[in-house]
């Protein structure tokens, strides 16, 4: 295991600040991503937070401000664990690179998603205490660490609508699929805010924050944004393009890999399907043949509204080249864009087109070519 406790064979897009995912084939079989296995994404140097001295200060637009010790969160509300997905907005974005180059920005593969269980009280509960006033539309969270890549630099925040917020899945966790949180990953407290993009889901959170705008942190103001592909990301004002919140519908071939070589026959395709905001992936399709015909693939179960699905199809594979596609549709019927040039923006998010790998199908021994 590496630095922060991740398998040896992670896809490392950054040491430091440190960015991972692991490589695909490792996503496959199970709805729970192994701590060592799960992505991470960070904009800085990740902080170490003393956990008896950490604090937790609600405040802003509430009748009570409060600070939390780590013990008052466990005393004094209801703990709840929720199986959520989460997924990096940059997640996919290699397919549009392809497109066209988005400099600065990391070429993650289908590997920025990972599905974990997650405990810890719900943000509404603590909110609820506090007493939000109607004033307030959004829900603001700050961390300590320093991320260079804003401009200005600054620690990492983000926010979300006050609907989000009184949710009962959103979470302040302190344990991931039963273990306590990892360092990376945010201890001794995280935000989680299942079904929004992973940039939401603040680390090593500080202090919430209810108010009548969202953030000003340009990580809500001026990233994760999506702006029109003909926009100057450098030049584009804070507010520009609209932000980010639930995850679009999406879904990735995990296996085989992309240029693999494989033997003619039956060849298992499997992968994750994710639908953000709550929504159900209700079918995905298969394609052998480059998106001419289509079968549709088993979906395992749906975990919680909030998890991905996997799911995998054996389709006959005939020796030459095979161009494997999958795409997803979700329970309001909606379905992935075709191809990754529809959806390419500057700042290179939400690449949520078909999925597709290309093998080459060589004769089954004693099969003419
Ligand atoms: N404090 C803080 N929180 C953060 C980030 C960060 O850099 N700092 N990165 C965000 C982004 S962009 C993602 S995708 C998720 C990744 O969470 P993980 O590292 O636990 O997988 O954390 C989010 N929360
Ligand atoms: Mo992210």
């Amino acid at each position: 295991m590496d630095a922060w406790g991740k398998r040896r064979d992670m896809v490392v897009h950054e040491p430091d600040p440190y960015n991972a995912e692991p490589p695909q084939d490792a996503l496959t079989d199970q709805v729970l991503t192994d701590i060592d296995t799960f992505y991470t994404r960070n904009h800085g140097a990740v902080p170490r937070l003393d956990p008896t001295t950490w604090r937790l200060r609600v405040d802003g637009l509430v009748d009570r401000q409060m600070e939390l010790s780590l013990d008052d969160l466990h005393d004094r509300f209801d703990r709840r664990t929720v199986v959520a997905t989460l997924q990096c907005a940059g997640n996919r974005r290699a397919g549009l690179l392809a497109v066209r180059d988005i400099p600065g920005e990391h070429p993650w593969g289908p590997g920025a998603t990972s599905t974990a269980e997650w405990t810890g009280v719900a943000l509404a509960d603590v909110l609820d205490t506090g007493g939000v006033a109607a004033e307030a539309r959004h829900v603001a969270f700050a961390a300590p660490d320093m991320a260079h890549d804003a401009e200005p630099p600054q620690a990492y925040g983000s926010s979300i609508e006050i609907d989000k917020a009184m949710g009962a899945e959103v979470l302040l966790a302190w344990q991931m699929n039963g273990a306590p949180l990892p360092t990376v990953h945010g201890a001794p407290v995280r935000v989680v805010v299942p079904g929004y993009i992973g940039a939401r889901s603040v680390k090593w959170v500080q202090r919430v924050t209810a108010q009548a705008e969202p953030s000003a942190n340009y990580f809500q103001a001026t990233a994760y944004r999506l702006q029109p592909a003909d926009a100057d990301p450098h030049t584009a004002a804070p507010g520009s393009g609209f932000a980010l919140g639930p995850v679009a519908l999406n879904c990735a071939i995990l296996r085989p890999d992309d240029g693999s070589v494989v033997v003619a026959g039956p060849t298992q395709v499997s992968g994750y399907a994710f639908a953000g905001g709550g929504r159900g992936v209700a079918r995905v399709d298969v394609s052998g043949d480059g998106g001419v015909t289509w079968a549709q693939a088993d979906l395992d179960e749906q975990a919680s509204p909030w998890a991905w699905r996997l799911w995998r199809q054996t389709i006959a594979l005939q020796p030459g080249r095979a161009g494997i596609v999958a795409r997803a549709w979700d329970t309001a019927a909606a379905v992935q864009p075709e191809s990754p040039e529809h959806v390419w923006n500057p700042k290179g998010y939400v690449n949520n087109s078909w999925s597709r790998v290309v093998l080459t199908v060589t004769a089954a021994p004693g099969q003419q070519d």
